[in-house]
């Protein structure tokens, strides 16, 4: 019986020196499985004197009982380490700080638009938005703007084909108000528009425009200037601010007006930003065409209408002294992010 002991030794040092429950298993199988050793020895007890072989039965028997035991034991011990390390490892901590989530900002155009959209509002005008794919009349030949006039060169304009083209400006969204609303028409239109450009600092092929248009009776220039000046001075919330008015040219305006203010970077004092020469240009003005009127279907012996556009995408530059239109568009989270 020295291979009782022995296997039995060799056992009980596995049982304990098993770490997981898929070599506990293995050990198992090893020694008290159909082909392991102790089966292996009750086997043979067949070999032994008959008188021997009911003790030596019941011996191995006994001792095949303790292993199942010790098996059972090593298999709890295992079995609750394992959830011990699971609970470890999974474990949170829930009175750490978190992760903070930075909140997003309205892009500084959006800003821009919603200062101007606000302001309007405030004194009575809708805010209409158009198609940015226009046809060739609303885009030009209803803003009178003549077939071979160089605003409609092909180096100007993006076209599809012959008829359908990316607008512009906003005007043809005016044309279309005028073509079906009757006055009194007190309306801005803001929104993307086109232009073949090479992008530089100060040129995108794709920028933002907001036009506004008021026709009714006895619409005069006054009102026009009334209404610039008032939102100029609003918009970069300036007293002080200087504007003038200077005689220019649309085709769809006469008489026509360049708006200028003092230099919001040197208070009229000349520095870079204004040329040396402390005015900046900020919108086009005018009193509407009365061809424009009347091809729009209004009667332009009764009614009259100002005009004026301006460039969001250069208000914003001043506002936030921004050098390079194409930092709008690079989604840089350094360049948006001072936009809070
Ligand atoms: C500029 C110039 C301007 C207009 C836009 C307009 C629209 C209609 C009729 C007459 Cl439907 N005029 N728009 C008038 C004068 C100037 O914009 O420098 N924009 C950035």
């Amino acid at each position: 019986m020295a291979t009782l002991e022995n296997i039995l030794g060799r056992a009980k040092k596995d049982i304990i020196s098993a770490n997981d429950l898929t070599s506990l298993d293995l050990t198992r199988v090893k020694y008290l499985g159909k082909k392991g050793e102790l089966s292996a020895l009750l086997k043979e007890l067949g070999k032994l004197p008959p008188e021997e072989r009911p003790s030596q039965g019941a011996l191995i028997n006994e001792q095949k009982k303790e292993l199942v035991e010790l098996l059972e034991v090593r298999k709890l011990e295992i079995r609750a380490r394992v959830e011990e390390d699971k609970e470890k490892s999974e474990f949170i901590d829930i009175t750490l700080p978190g992760i903070g989530s930075s909140t997003g900002a309205l892009h500084p155009i959006s800003q821009v638009l919603n200062r101007i959209e606000n302001f309007f509002s405030s004194i009575g005008f809708s805010v209409v938005e158009g198609p940015e794919i226009e046809d060739d009349y609303h885009n030009f030949e209803a803003l009178n703007i003549p077939k071979h006039h160089p605003a409609r060169a092909m180096h100007d304009t993006f076209y599809f084909n012959k008829e359908l083209l990316l607008r512009t400006h906003t005007s043809p969204v005016q044309v279309r108000v005028m073509e079906e609303q009757k006055p009194p028409i007190k309306i801005i239109c803001p929104g993307r528009v086109y232009r073949v450009d090479q992008p530089d600092p100060s040129h995108l092929p794709m920028f933002h425009q907001v036009e506004g248009l008021v026709v009714d009776t006895n619409v005069t220039f006054a009102d026009l200037k009334g209404m610039i000046i008032q939102f100029l001075r609003a918009f970069f919330e300036k007293e002080g601010l200087e504007i003038r008015f200077r005689p220019s040219y649309f085709p769809f305006t006469e008489p026509s007006a360049e708006v200028d203010v003092s230099c919001v970077n040197c208070d009229g004092k000349g520095c870079r930003v204004c040329s040396h020469t402390g005015w900046l240009e900020v919108m086009g003005s005018g009193m509407v065409h009365p061809r424009v009127l009347e091809y729009a279907g209004i009667n332009s012996e009764e009614y009259t209408g100002l005009a004026f556009g301006m460039g969001p995408d250069r208000l914003a530059m001043l506002r936030y002294n921004i050098s390079d239109l194409r930092y709008y568009l690079d989604n840089d989270l350094r360049f948006l992010d001072q936009f809070r």
